[in-house]
């Protein structure tokens, strides 16, 4: 392929020539081959370097069509999203001034696509004439996942292509569809076979040769038709209103597409521009595309490089098939990884093995699983008891009693038998990694792997960085994390590490709370209104009090006495109310329903604590509750990284939003505190500091950054 001209982009500040988009003829068709690396995102240069293509082309006789595709490993994966909210240089051409003339050209355009069409993507294809596809390729709007919309015609387009609900479903889930089924909705014209030049071409020729007329969407109204708008997009609201709660994009996005539906296509356009705008300004968009980010810079470990050796991990071995121990192993079978699961006596793997079925069962009940992929996953796990099959695995994650002799027991043999260079995990939430690495002749291969609960479903993964865990041990981790499709943070040992060290202290406020004059109902209202899934009281109860209470009992002895304690966790748990499996907690259940109802019992019991403390009981306003709960869990993570224990304020943010909760839209706290403003919440603190003492002193790093005007974003 000869290349003929490039469109070439000067950056003002580095001098420095790309060429964004390459345009070169073939047998009488232009091709136009967006090139820029890593995935062909519309940066400022490339709209204007597809326009002077078209140009170009249409302008040369000998060119009957054209071919638009990407170079390297995708089509345009979507606008740049570093771009959104930075000024654009005087002049620059957008997607907004491409599209159009990619319409209005006279000379049929053919998107070809491979890898993915997301976003900006997708939407410059459906302002092509026709669209090609290889079979691997996937298409998707995923703005919302963005706290977006499809701003570039996207929302009035899809619709008049695949009819209002299968737009509407592509644009509010974000997924991405693979070409076969985007060939049946109707995206994509034919799907070619793997060559992408050679297959696009052939296609064009054939438009060429068939004499084929030019498919505009903007002009094809026809699956618009509905007999009740506004009742049906009522009827979306409504059944959003829970899926989304607090969400603003998806909303928007029902909005556009009734605009598709109500108004001719130029002035459903301009909504969508205005709304998209309204977008990219919010505090959501910007927090969600910190989040973006953020989990693309959580792989990157500064002293464990790129090119660090991973080991395979071919067989993997659990030890322990409890709730933790059987959700990971379903982790491996769900990977396609045999997975020996390890239990002491025949009944309690029976047991165990017993769990995991029902659970795939469940799924396969509910249509998301077929029968032969379960049998398939259920074919990879193997019980055993005692430990001496676990001699060939190249993984061990330990999921026992979280006590440290029982573990030392295990490590112990577990460094026996594994062969040399096996991994050694622990998913303890509590313990010392680096003691329990102790117990082993090989430390470098002890590593931490906390999974969340239920592991099978939780996407989040503690990676514990131990004192001697070796880069590749390191490095086999978050490899190991990937495949499993877990989202891998590596962070460091201490008590309850990243998660369950902030959930500490949001703990302890909640229920300090409850004694000055709160009810549970009251601080669960004003964190589920927060964006949290649940508040903390209604959350214990579905975990279960007596855990933490066995664990209170246990530190009794070491808690120092003059720390303050809240003695009501204990008094309910002493009445036989562990939570919802009880029937009762701080909350009372029906028989067979999850519902909290607040209970006149544990209210008198809360009074009466207060009155035994000598607190006098006052009205608590919701903004001090979510004060008192939130702004400990920033203290405690700017400890966490004045410690080092996380790597960067975006991996604290990862750890409480992916195995806590913490409303994905607010970007995490310490995102949220950046937006709340460090020296409001130091101020704050000192505040709270003058009547609850040292619990709330401001940690250092908290003190100054608010003094230097900063936040966890500068450092
Ligand atoms: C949009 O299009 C709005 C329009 O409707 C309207 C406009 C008016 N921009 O994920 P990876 C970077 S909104 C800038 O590790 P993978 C990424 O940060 C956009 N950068 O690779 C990373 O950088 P680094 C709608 C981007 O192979 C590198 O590329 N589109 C963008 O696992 C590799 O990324 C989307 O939301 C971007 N658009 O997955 C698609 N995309 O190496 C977002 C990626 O420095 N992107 N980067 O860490 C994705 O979903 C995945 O990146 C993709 C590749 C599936 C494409």
């Amino acid at each position: 392929m000869e290349v003929k001209s490039a469109f070439s982009y000067f950056s003002a500040t580095q001098e420095v020539e790309m060429s964004m988009v390459e345009y070169s003829t073939q047998d009488g068709i232009g091709i136009i081959s967006v090139n820029n690396p890593p995935v062909n995102a519309l940066s400022i240069g490339v709209p204007q370097g597809i326009i002077e293509s078209l140009e170009k082309g249409n302008a040369d006789p000998e060119v009957k069509a054209f071919v638009l595709m990407g170079a390297g490993s995708t089509f345009i994966a979507g606008a740049d999203i570093r771009e959104f909210g930075k000024p654009k240089p005087p002049g620059a051409l957008t997607l907004h001034d491409l599209l159009p003339k990619l319409e209005a050209s006279k000379k049929p355009v053919i998107a070809a696509v491979h890898g993915t069409a997301l976003g900006g993507g997708l939407e410059v294809t459906l302002a092509c004439h026709f669209r090609v596809s290889v079979p691997s390729a996937k298409f998707g709007l995923p703005e919302v996942k963005l706290g977006l919309l499809p701003g570039g015609g996207g929302t009035q387009r899809l619709p008049r292509l695949i009819g209002v609900e299968n737009a509407l479903d592509i644009m509010i889930s974000g997924d991405h569809i693979p070409a076969q089924k985007a060939e049946k909705l109707g995206i994509v014209d034919e799907v070619i076979g793997d060559d992408l030049l050679g297959g696009s071409l052939d296609f064009a020729k054939k438009v060429i040769e068939e004499g084929r007329s030019l498919r505009v969407i903007s002009e094809m109204n026809a699956s618009l038709k509905a007999d009740n708008p506004t009742e049906f997009f009522d009827g979306v609201r409504k059944g959003l209103a829970k899926k989304a709660r607090g969400f603003l994009s998806p909303f928007l996005i029902v909005d556009c597409v009734e605009a598709a539906v109500k108004l001719p296509f130029p002035e459903g356009s301009a909504r969508e521009r205005e709304l998209f705008m309204q977008c990219v300004q919010s505090p959501q968009s910007k927090a969600l595309r910190h989040v973006f980010f953020a989990e693309r810079q959580a792989s990157k470990i500064p002293d464990v490089p790129k090119d660090t050796p991973v080991k395979p991990i071919k067989l993997a071995g659990v030890v322990g098939a409890g709730t933790m121990g059987g959700g990971i192993a379903m982790n491996f079978a769900n990977a396609g990884i045999p997975v020996l699961l390890v239990e002491k006596s025949a009944e309690f793997l029976e047991k165990g093995i017993g769990t995991i079925e029902k659970n795939y069962a469940n799924t396969v009940k509910k249509g998301r699983l077929s029968q032969p992929e379960m049998d398939k996953r259920m074919g990879l796990i193997r019980g055993t008891v005692g430990y001496d099959d676990l001699k060939d695995v190249d993984i061990v994650i330990e999921a026992v009693f979280e006590d440290m002799d029982v573990k030392k027991e295990v490590f112990g043999t577990l460094d026996r038998i594994c062969k040399p260079g096996a991994i050694l995990a622990t998913n303890t939430s509590t313990l010392d990694v680096n003691k329990i690495a102790s117990f082993t002749s090989r430390p470098e291969s002890v590593i931490g792997l906390h999974f969340f609960s239920p592991a099978n479903v939780m996407r989040l993964l503690e990676i514990v960085r131990g004192e001697h865990s070796s880069k590749e041990t390191i490095a086999t981790s978050m490899q190991l994390a990937r495949t499993l499709k877990k989202l891998g943070v590596l962070v460091g040992v201490c008590d309850g590490f990243v998660g369950n060290r902030m959930l500490a202290q949001y703990g302890r406020e909640a229920s300090f709370l409850l004694e000055e004059g709160a009810l549970p109902q009251q601080v669960d209202r004003v964190l589920y209104e927060f964006g949290l899934p649940m508040g903390p009281f209604t959350m214990s109860d579905m975990a279960g009090l007596d855990i933490g209470w066995a664990i209170r009992k246990r530190r009794a002895g070491i808690r120092p006495k003059d720390e303050r304690y809240s003695p009501i966790a204990d008094k309910i748990c002493e009445m036989g109310r562990f939570g919802q499996k009880t029937g009762a907690g701080y909350y009372r259940y029906e028989k067979g329903d999850r519902t909290p109802i607040p209970d006149p019992e544990i209210e008198s019991l809360i009074i009466k604590t207060s009155e035994e403390l000598g607190i006098e009981r006052r009205d608590i306003s919701d903004q001090e509750i979510l004060e008192r709960c939130i702004y400990p869990l920033i203290n405690e993570g700017a400890k966490i990284l004045e410690e080092g224990i996380a790597l960067r304020a975006s991996d604290i943010d990862l750890v409480y939003i992916n195995g806590y909760g913490f409303p994905v839209y607010r970007g995490g706290p310490m995102f949220y505190a950046d937006q709340v403003g460090l020296k409001n919440i130091y101020e704050s603190m000192l505040r709270y500091e003058e009547v609850h003492g040292k619990n709330w002193t401001p940690a250092p790093l908290l003190k100054r950054l608010a003094e230097e005007g900063k936040g966890f974003g500068d450092l």
